[in-house]
This record gives structure tokens, C-alpha cells and sequence, in this order.
């Protein structure tokens, strides 16, 4: 993305249409009626829109009103110009799914998901959705006897070729990402980093379709350093899709506006994706808070974009002093992308440099006076 294009933001239908629920209450807000969702975010200056097959058609709906309803919602999104980041299923609110989806121990379980995706991929192509997303929040355990990880991980291997094989057959212009979470409905979920979901990638039978959507709520419950997963993504390739919010470590599943918790890493993650390049949907995967009135939830909303823009700006800004430029020289930042040999044929000049250990060692990185840069720059004082 150059520093003139609008990063295209986007936020799913679940985001700002959460209704408050949470495990020890009932809803603090009345549902949504997407269409009306589509014109707010519109209003806000949001780029699109992502979903799940049941936030825009109730499941079970008859095929008549399910024909109605994405038609309305279609001509909704074309009025106000907005676009579909991403469409994914919901393999996981139905009680059908409480062993699991593509990984149920019940066979039948197991190919009513895959039908489940089917259907719900025809409605994102219908929509002109560039990515599918697949997090498997039920896909895992709370008791590891009941499951043998090796044959849940083969199912759930078969079933993304066969719906890989599904995309391809319809002709469709989509792309697959895989969302990896620790834990969360269940106590242990499978591909639980972003690191399994890119090894399990290379088991597959279409590779090249399948890529990771990273969430900061995800990654940061494991403890793991949220930049350093995307980092990985895009050094792969894989970098498809990403799921922005805020979350602290150590707590439930928080999916607090971005940049609610932890600054910091925040702008190292803006800064890397500004850096790199990213051209995907900025997707919101967040929740206004539970007490959250309307005229609140529009502030989420807002306040989740222009973070990302202030970031955007600081990480341009940081980039551009002169002081972090020599920092960044001092700490051997650029020195770390050029190649340490040149391969064998210096065998005996890398030999010798293990000899060199006492006087490397009296080498500082300024890594201090880097990353008190980063935090002036946040506070404004710089
Ligand atoms: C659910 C989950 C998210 C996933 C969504 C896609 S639904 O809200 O918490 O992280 O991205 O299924
Ligand atoms: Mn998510
Ligand atoms: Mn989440």
C-alpha cells in the first residue's frame, strides 16, 4: 500500500452487531438488522463488510426468504459502494457442532459441516467475497482421550481439499485462510497458533489457496507475540487475511476495539503491515464493550479505524526522524537482512570467526534508546 491509499477496513457483521452476550448474561442490545449495518458502516467510512452464512440468513430459513434477504443485502452494498472482505461458515453456535465440526467424532456431524461450507461459499462467491475464512472454534477438546489429534487433524485436512476442490470446481475466484485461537469455546483448540496453521498448509492437497488469518486476540492469549506471527505469515506468504483487536494477556477472549490493550505492540503490527505492504482487508473482528449503547458502538467502530490510522501516521513519522535512522543503525537493524555467508565455500572463514566471540561481545545494540524512540513517538513527545 503506498501512503496515499486508504487501507480498506472492514468489520463483520458480528462486530458491531454483537448484542452483549456473554457467558453470565443476556444481551444488552437489541439485534441488527444487516442491512442497516451496511448503511452505518458506510456512514462511518468503513470499505466492507465480512459475515457468517447465519449472520445474514438465519439457518434454517426457507430457500425463497434466503433469496430475498441476499438480495436486499446485495443491492444494499452496491447502493453504498461497500465490498465483502471475507465470508466465512458458522461451524460452531449450532448444538450439532458441540463435538466438534469437521472434526466431530460423529461422521455425519462431520459431513453436514462440510455441506454447511459448501453452501456458505456459494453465498460469499453470490457476494464477491475475495477470502473464506475457516476458524475452527469448535474443532478441538476437553477431554484429549476422546480425540486422537492425528486422525482430527486428518479430517479436518479432508475436509478443506474437498472444499478446496469445491471453489475450484464452481469456478469461484476465492481464496481460503485459516484462523488459528489456542483455546476458546473449547479448552483446547486444534491449530491453535498461526505457526500450526501455516505447517498444516503444507499437508494440503491445493496449498497455494490456502492461507492464515491471524487474529491479536488469538495469538496474544497463547502469550505469543502477535507481530512476530504475522511477521511469519508474510514471510510465507500466507498473509491472506488479518483480524485486528485488542486483548490482554492472560484473560478470556476480550476481541476489545483495536488498540484498546497494548499499544505498543499494536504499532510494532501497524508497522510491519504498512511496511510490507499488506493490500488485505484491515478486518475488525472486535466488540464494543457490554454497556456499550449505539451511540457507542459507532465510537467503537470509528475509534477502531483511526487508531489503525494514527498508527499508520506514527509508524511514518518514527520512520522518518533522523534519530531513529541512527538508532536503527546502531541497533544492526538493516544488517539483519543481509546474508551471513555465502555459503560453503566460506567454511573456513566461518571456522575462524567462532575465534572472534570476546570482541563481539563488546558491541551495544541501543536497543534502549530505539525503543524509547518508539515510546516517545507513541506519547507524542517526539
Ligand atoms: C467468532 C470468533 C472470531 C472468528 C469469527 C469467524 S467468529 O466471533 O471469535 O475470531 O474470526 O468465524
Ligand atoms: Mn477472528
Ligand atoms: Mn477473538
Amino acid at each position: 500500500m503506498s501512503t496515499t491509499e486508504e487501507p480498506r477496513f472492514t468489520f463483520g457483521l458480528w462486530t458491531v452487531g454483537h448484542p452483549g452476550r456473554d457467558p453470565f448474561g443476556e444481551p444488552t442490545r437489541p439485534p441488527r438488522d444487516p442491512v442497516d449495518t451496511v448503511h452505518k458502516l458506510a456512514d462511518a467510512g468503513a470499505w466492507g463488510v465480512s459475515l457468517h452464512d447465519d449472520d445474514l440468513v438465519p439457518y434454517g430459513t426457507p430457500a425463497a426468504e434466503r433469496d430475498r434477504i441476499v438480495a436486499r443485502f446485495g443491492e444494499a452494498l452496491r447502493d453504498r459502494g461497500l465490498g465483502v472482505g471475507m465470508a466465512t461458515t458458522n461451524l460452531f453456535t449450532h448444538p450439532a457442532f458441540k463435538d466438534g465440526a469437521f472434526t466431530s467424532n460423529d461422521r455425519a456431524v462431520r459431513r453436514a459441516a462440510i455441506g454447511k461450507a459448501m453452501l456458505s461459499i456459494d453465498l460469499g462467491a453470490e457476494l464477491g467475497a475475495e477470502v473464506y475464512v475457516f476458524w475452527g472454534g469448535r474443532e478441538g477438546t476437553e477431554v484429549g482421550t476422546a480425540k486422537d489429534p492425528r486422525d482430527a487433524l486428518e479430517r479436518y485436512r479432508e475436509a478443506i481439499d474437498v472444499l478446496a476442490d469445491y471453489v475450484v470446481e464452481q469456478g469461484y475466484a476465492l481464496r481460503f485462510a485459516i484462523e488459528p485461537k489456542p483455546n476458546e469455546p473449547r479448552g483446547d483448540i486444534f491449530l491453535p497458533t498461526v505457526g500450526h496453521a501455516l505447517h498444516f498448509i503444507t499437508t494440503l492437497q491445493r496449498p497455494a489457496m490456502v492461507g492464515v488469518n491471524p487474529e491479536v486476540a488469538h495469538e496474544t492469549m497463547a502469550g505469543l507475540s502477535f507481530h512476530h506471527g504475522v511477521g511469519q505469515a508474510l514471510w510465507a506468504g500466507k498473509l491472506f487475511h488479518i483480524d485486528l483487536n485488542g486483548q490482554r494477556i492472560g484473560r478470556y477472549d476480550q476481541d476489545f476495539r483495536f488498540g484498546a490493550e497494548d499499544l505498543k505492540e499494536a504499532f510494532e503490527l501497524v508497522r510491519l503491515l504498512e511496511r510490507a505492504g499488506y493490500a488485505g482487508p484491515r478486518h475488525f473482528d472486535a466488540h464494543p464493550y457490554r454497556n456499550a449503547d449505539e451511540a457507542d458502538v459507532w465510537a467503537f467502530a470509528r475509534g477502531c479505524m483511526s487508531t489503525y490510522r494514527a498508527l499508520a501516521e506514527k509508524a511514518r513519522h518514527f520512520d522518518a526522524l533522523p534519530e531513529v535512522a541512527e538508532a536503527l543503525a546502531a541497533a544492526g537493524a538493516g544488517e539483519l537482512g543481509k546474508p551471513s555467508c555465502a555459503g560453503l565455500e566460506e567454511a573456513d572463514a566461518l571456522r575462524a570467526a567462532a575465534g572472534d566471540l570476546d570482541v563481539l561481545a563488546r558491541r551495544g545494540y541501543a536497543n534502549e534508546q530505539l525503543d524509547q524512540l518508539v515510546v516517545d513517538v507513541l506519547l507524542g513527545t517526539r
